[in-house]
């Protein structure tokens, strides 16, 4: 993760963390903990008027005498029992809503938090985390987190909460018996710790595979026509299977996992009520213990065993915890290496969208090799910037250091004079319009993919857009016009008429720079001169950076580029470079089909 400067997860505790972020419900959740620990601590108020009942009215050498002139008393231990039952019933309720508030309130809280650290991140995090993985932590990890909230902590306190008191119950009642039933539990400790060794890496084991699955149905989904255009439905079927039978598989072993230590546990716990019977008996026949206190351990003897069964799911579920967790704090703490200066300039919020790269090298965090080199030019604004050369030589990655998606490892990249890291990165790129080599357009109405950078854009305003960018006609023969859904679940569209909406979108912002990668490279020549034509009569001004294939497309602009590995081999007009007889001369040769 070294290119995002992520901190490894493990700095930061995993039980500090949800705290932190319980902030604002943290009295709330507190209440329901205090309500978890008095339920359990009343559970023991049965058992303990159960004994008084036999101690006073059954067990008793005076019990006639008792029920007969304290009846009173009686009915006081059967209304308790009752009252408290009610009581008990409604903590019960009340503890189970904080929990479930609370929690559902953290999920929503953290995953509006994580979508909005992933939107904010810079091109290098996304070609890091793959998509499949990225979903998988906002929802799998994120519910794994919400139940450790939820049920792992209340199930934890309220075992503690019951093993405690009955404990001191059990001490009060007979020091000794009560230390005999401890001796157990020390060996209980020693197997469940043994089972959280074995357990936990193969929740992080079972986390990964179901990442990996996601990620492979994710490509596949979104890249069906590749798996049907070369008929790879039964190879990506069979890759499938095979990862969702290794996920069932690690799923299986983890779950069989505390199968294995089930046996002690579930012995060790039983043996509980085996002591008690036997101890229990030997002190009542000496007369140690009443039958009233002996019906009373008996009654709760499940409160110290229960806990001690539970531990296993517990520790369980908080495995699963760490390992969703440490994916969901990997995002979390990750900042973006390309943000805001604090001190960023305050400059007016439209540019005059002069820009200017000085001395510019670039190369790519995990590229081996630089791939722009000694850059130097300068478009004035309202100019005309095409920029040529063969596939690979870099010129995407020159049109991406303008808006900053990447940081040049060398030199400046200005607009308006100003460098553009000291700029807010809001600031300037609302003011550049980019068209980019890969369309993607919204599962959403045309009219909404060219309104996205401005959602206020009126209709007509839409409109005119679409007709600066020849889209109108095409548009206007759709079933429902502008209110066509298209992207992935509405019409098809062709690759010309997408790269012609997603134009229109470009221009929609009036942006004072408008840069159009291979934008026009799938449109016909008839149409593109039409958009040619409009693009030199925008009712903005704008300075204009074209990246194009085509002389036709490259020959009226003011100045024409030519890149090579890297390097600007030429820089002129359209005169002047056919007089040089280089590259671009080659080009119009080639193009034109004549010697000029
Ligand atoms: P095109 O669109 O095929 O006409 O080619 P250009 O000129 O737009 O090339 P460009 O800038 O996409 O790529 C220049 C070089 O940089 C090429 O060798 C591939 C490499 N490259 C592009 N994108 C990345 C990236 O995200 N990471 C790394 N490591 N290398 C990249
Ligand atoms: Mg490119």
């Amino acid at each position: 993760m070294e290119n995002n400067s992520l901190p490894s997860s493990t700095r930061h505790s995993r039980v500090k963390w949800v705290w932190t972020n319980l902030k604002g419900r943290r009295a709330f959740y507190c209440l329901g903990i205090m309500g978890s620990i008095t339920f359990n601590v009343m559970q023991l108020t049965i058992p303990f008027f159960v004994a008084k009942l036999i101690d006073t009215f059954i067990d008793n050498e005076n019990a006639a005498y008792n029920l007969e002139h304290n009846r009173q008393l009686f009915y006081i231990y059967l209304a308790a029992m009752v009252g408290l039952t009610l009581i008990r019933t409604v903590i019960v309720y009340g503890t189970g809503m904080i929990f479930e508030s609370v929690s559902q309130w953290f999920l929503y809280k953290i995953r509006n938090f994580l979508y909005d650290k992933v939107q904010r991140q810079d091109m290098n995090f996304y070609s890091t985390f793959r998509t499949g993985d990225l979903m998988t932590r906002m929802t799998g990890d994120l519910d794994a987190v919400r139940h450790m909230i939820a049920w792992v902590i209340k199930t934890i306190i309220e075992s503690v909460a019951l093993y405690t008191a009955t404990m001191v119950y059990f001490f009060f009642m007979d020091w000794l018996l009560a230390s005999i039933l401890l001796v157990i539990s020390p060996l209980i400790f020693i197997v469940i710790l043994q089972f959280r060794k074995d357990v936990g890496p193969k929740h992080a084991l079972l986390r990964e595979k179901l990442s990996g699955l996601n990620t492979d149905a994710q490509e596949n989904i979104s890249g069906n026509r590749v798996v049907k255009a070369f008929a790879r439905e039964k190879y990506e079927i069979e890759k499938f299977d095979k990862g969702n039978s290794e996920y069932s598989e690690t799923n299986q072993t983890t779950a069989l996992t505390w199968l294995k230590y089930y046996p002690a546990i579930e012995t060790f716990a039983n043996l509980m009520p085996i002591i008690l019977l036997v101890v229990g008996g030997i002190f009542i026949i000496d007369g140690r213990l009443s039958t009233g206190q002996f019906a009373a351990f008996s009654g709760l003897i499940w409160a110290i065993a229960n806990p001690m069964r539970s531990l296993g799911s517990i520790m369980n579920e908080f495995q699963r915890f760490k390992a969703a967790s440490a994916k969901i704090m990997e995002i979390y703490y990750s900042e973006p290496k390309i943000k805001d200066d604090p001190k960023a300039l305050d400059l007016p919020d439209r540019f005059k969208g002069r820009v200017e790269f000085k001395n510019v090298s670039f190369k790519y965090e995990d590229g081996k090799l630089p791939v722009l080199e000694n850059i130097s030019f300068t478009v004035e604004p309202g100019e005309t910037l095409a920029i040529m050369g063969e596939t690979g030589c870099g010129k995407t990655s020159l049109i991406h250091l303008i808006p900053r998606f990447y940081e040049v490892t060398g030199g400046q990249v200005l607009v308006d004079g100003h460098d553009v890291r000291q700029m807010k990165l809001h600031q300037l790129r609302k003011n550049i319009g980019l068209a980019t080599q890969d369309v993607l357009l919204y599962s959403d109405t045309i009219d909404g993919n060219i309104a996205y950078g401005d959602e206020h854009l009126p209709k007509n305003e839409v409109v005119k857009f679409a007709r600066y960018s020849a889209a109108s006609d095409f548009i206007a023969k759709m079933p429902e016009g502008y209110d066509t859904i298209i992207g992935e679940r509405g019409v098809g569209l062709s690759g010309g008429q997408k790269q012609r909406i997603s134009l229109a979108r470009a221009l929609a912002i009036r942006p004072s720079i408008l840069i159009l990668d291979d934008t026009t490279s799938a449109v016909d020549m008839e149409t593109e001169k039409e958009i040619q034509e409009s693009l030199k009569h925008l009712d903005f001004p704008c300075t204009k950076i074209i990246i194009a294939q085509r002389i036709s497309t490259t020959k009226n602009a003011d100045k024409i580029m030519v890149l090579q590995n890297g390097h600007i081999t030429e820089m002129g007009t359209h005169e002047e470079l056919v007089k040089k007889r280089g590259y671009y001369w080659s080009l119009v040769s080639l193009q034109t089909g004549e010697e000029v």
